[in-house]
């Protein structure tokens, strides 16, 4: 898989992409977001596949959209190309779990990448920030969505219109992360943790992820409508007699992911 700004490779059943723009803070650009997308559509069709990490380096996850690619865009430019927009959402639309492996800078387009993942595991230097303010524009990837969600109104209104930054303590007090983990630990605490995940039943796992993804997106009512529902038809899968028949008959169970 022969990419320029990621990486992107298999380690047991886990797909590992590693954004690799060290000399611009793995800013992100057209290029790189079109990388992450086709990874992720390769990952996402692999059947020896049940999860996947998103990481950076120890000192960047991602430092934002690139400035440099997009200060002298018009309004057209933005609009007509519809600017990183395509593949961006092709990481909303990834329906096997992705963990976001964060160490050092998660700023902008970079937070809310990790954001559009389903979880954040943050490295103890991690700082994740809104800083658009400070170049006259606003979070325009999700920030002001999905940061309120994520940690309350007070806290995004506050980061978004200071840009401030949040160290990895007050992301996890606040709900922002999992787990913070040493910075030099992150990422083999992200594959173990992706392993264990790719490991379960993967149809079982992509109804969970659907069914959380739902309670964004609906009332409690429909959200538990739609969860019973899943739960029902969940009954119809081989992984789940497998799982139930051998509790009962105290052994590990065989998942064949269908
Ligand atoms: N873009 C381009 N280059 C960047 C960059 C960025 N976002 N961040 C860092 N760099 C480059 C620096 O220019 C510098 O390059 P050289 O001067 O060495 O050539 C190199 O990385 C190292 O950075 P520094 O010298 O500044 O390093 P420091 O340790 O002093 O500071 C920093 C690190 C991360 C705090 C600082 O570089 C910084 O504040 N960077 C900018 C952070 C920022 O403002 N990010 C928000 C960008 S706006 C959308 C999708 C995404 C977005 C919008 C829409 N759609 C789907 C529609 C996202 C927008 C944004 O993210």
């Amino acid at each position: 898989m022969g990419y320029e700004f990621i990486i992107a490779e298999t380690r047991g059943r886990v797909g590992l992409i590693t954004l690799n723009r060290p000399k611009q803070m793995n800013a992100l650009c057209d290029a790189l977001v079109r990388e992450l997308s086709a990874a992720l559509d390769d990952f996402e069709k692999s059947e020896a596949i049940g999860a996947i990490v998103i990481t950076g380096s120890q000192k960047a996850f991602a430092a934002g959209a690139d400035i440099t690619a997009m200060r002298d865009f018009s309004y057209m430019d933005a609009y007509k190309n519809d600017y990183i927009t395509r593949d961006w959402e092709r990481i909303k639309t990834c329906r096997k779990p992705v963990i976001a492996a964060v160490a050092g800078y998660a700023l902008g387009g970079g937070c809310e990448l990790a954001m559009m993942c389903d979880f954040i595991l943050a490295a103890d230097n991690a700082q994740f920030g809104q800083p658009e303010i400070k170049l006259g524009t606003l979070p325009g990837a999700g920030g002001t969505q999905r940061l309120p969600r994520a940690i309350g109104k007070a806290k995004a209104m506050e980061m978004c219109l200071t840009a401030r930054m949040m160290g990895a303590e007050e992301a996890e007090r606040a709900g922002l992360v999992a787990r913070i983990i040493p910075t030099d630990k992150l990422l083999e605490e992200a594959l173990i943790t992706a392993e264990k995940i790719a490991a379960f039943s993967l149809p079982a796992v992509m109804m969970i992820k659907e069914s959380i993804n739902r309670a964004f997106e609906s009332g409690l009512n429909e959200g538990l409508l739609f969860e019973r529902r899943v739960f029902h038809a969940s009954f119809v899968l081989e992984d789940q007699k497998e799982g139930m028949a051998a509790f009962a008959d105290k052994r590990k169970p065989v998942f064949k992911h269908q």
